[in-house]
């Protein structure tokens, strides 16, 4: 199969997805996220992951925290915090997740270990990344719930991560990325979105895309949450894996470009910055 450009793809799919909003819609119409993660110290992860699926679209978002949730984010008060205990995560509530950034924990430690699995088990689309991941890569339980999965799943590891996944070290995963994308997806049955330069996603069947949008200038803390909340946003509001995939990968990197061009990287881009950045081309689209 040969790999196509994500960049046409990425403009046609927000052309199709993208409709003008009905008059009468309502919170309700645009799905309702819950982003789990959050440790002691890297509560930042989540919030940024949130944050990032409000201004993409999603009707409403909550921060799951595996400990004790802040009382609210203060940057963002319209975020919802509460501690995953008291969360019920089935598709009822959620018409998405997004479960890992900041998650922390270790196999040693039940209750992430049993968080991650309610996520598992919830119907709901769900994005999995960061510690999700190791997570996943470290217990073998966990790998038995994602293959028992009722929902579709998308996994955006970095290279680390997927090497953590793969039982390879990172230098094997870069020194073929399409293959090390293609593995993961076949193997675990989901969609990957392998990240780095020139993100790779895959797809079970074999399908393979390579971004060309994004540079250097991501290359700083809190891209990757922000990338995961995007995904999960665009499952919230009813696309499909494959589809929010590449839209949240190609919408990503054209943030990043846009903020360059405006002078903002790339040296010094923040994570943050990106929020605004995609939701203006998101509303020019
Ligand atoms: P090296 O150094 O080359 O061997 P980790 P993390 C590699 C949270 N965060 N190409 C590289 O390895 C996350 O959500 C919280 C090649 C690098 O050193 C997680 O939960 C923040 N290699 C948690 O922290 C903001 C690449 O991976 C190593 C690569 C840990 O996540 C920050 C890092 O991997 C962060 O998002 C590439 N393109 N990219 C907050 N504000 O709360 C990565 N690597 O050790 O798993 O650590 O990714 O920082
Ligand atoms: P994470 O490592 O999870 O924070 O994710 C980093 C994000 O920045 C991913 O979306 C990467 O694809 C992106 N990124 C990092 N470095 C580069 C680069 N040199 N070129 C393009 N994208 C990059
Ligand atoms: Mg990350």
């Amino acid at each position: 199969l040969a790999p196509a450009n994500a960049q046409l793809n990425g403009l046609h799919l927000f052309a199709r997805h993208l409709r003008t909003r009905r008059h009468n819609s309502h919170k309700g119409s645009y799905g309702s996220l819950a982003v789990i993660g959050g440790a002691q110290g890297m509560a930042g992860a989540p919030i940024l992951a949130a944050r990032t699926a409000l201004h993409a679209g999603a009707g409403r978002v909550t921060i799951a925290f595996p400990g004790p949730p802040p009382a609210f984010d203060s940057g963002q008060p319209e975020l919802m915090c509460r501690r995953a205990d008291g969360v019920d995560l089935s598709g009822l509530h959620f018409s998405a997740l997004v479960a890992g950034p900041g998650l922390g924990g270790s196999i040693d430690n039940a209750d992430t270990v049993e968080l991650l699995q309610r996520a598992l088990d919830s119907d709901s689309p769900l994005v999995l990344d960061a510690d999700a991941l190791n997570l996943m890569a470290a217990e073998p339980e966990l790998q038995s719930a994602l293959a028992l999965r009722a929902g579709v799943t998308i996994l955006t590891p970095h290279p680390l991560e997927a090497a953590r996944l793969l039982d390879l070290t990172t230098a094997e995963v870069q020194a073929d990325r399409l293959a090390a994308a293609r593995q993961l997806a076949a193997q675990l049955n989901v969609i990957v979105v392998l990240k780095g330069s020139g993100t790779v996603i895959a797809a079970p069947d074999g399908a393979v895309v390579i971004n060309t949008s994004g540079g250097p200038a991501l290359a700083t803390a809190g891209t990757g949450d922000v990338l995961a909340g995007l995904c999960g946003s665009l499952l919230a509001q009813g696309w499909n894996e494959w589809d929010a995939a590449l839209g949240a990968v190609w919408l990503h990197g054209a943030a990043a470009d846009a903020l360059v061009a405006s002078g903002a990287g790339p040296i010094g881009l923040t994570a943050s910055e990106l929020i605004p950045a995609l939701r203006k081309l998101i509303n020019a689209l």
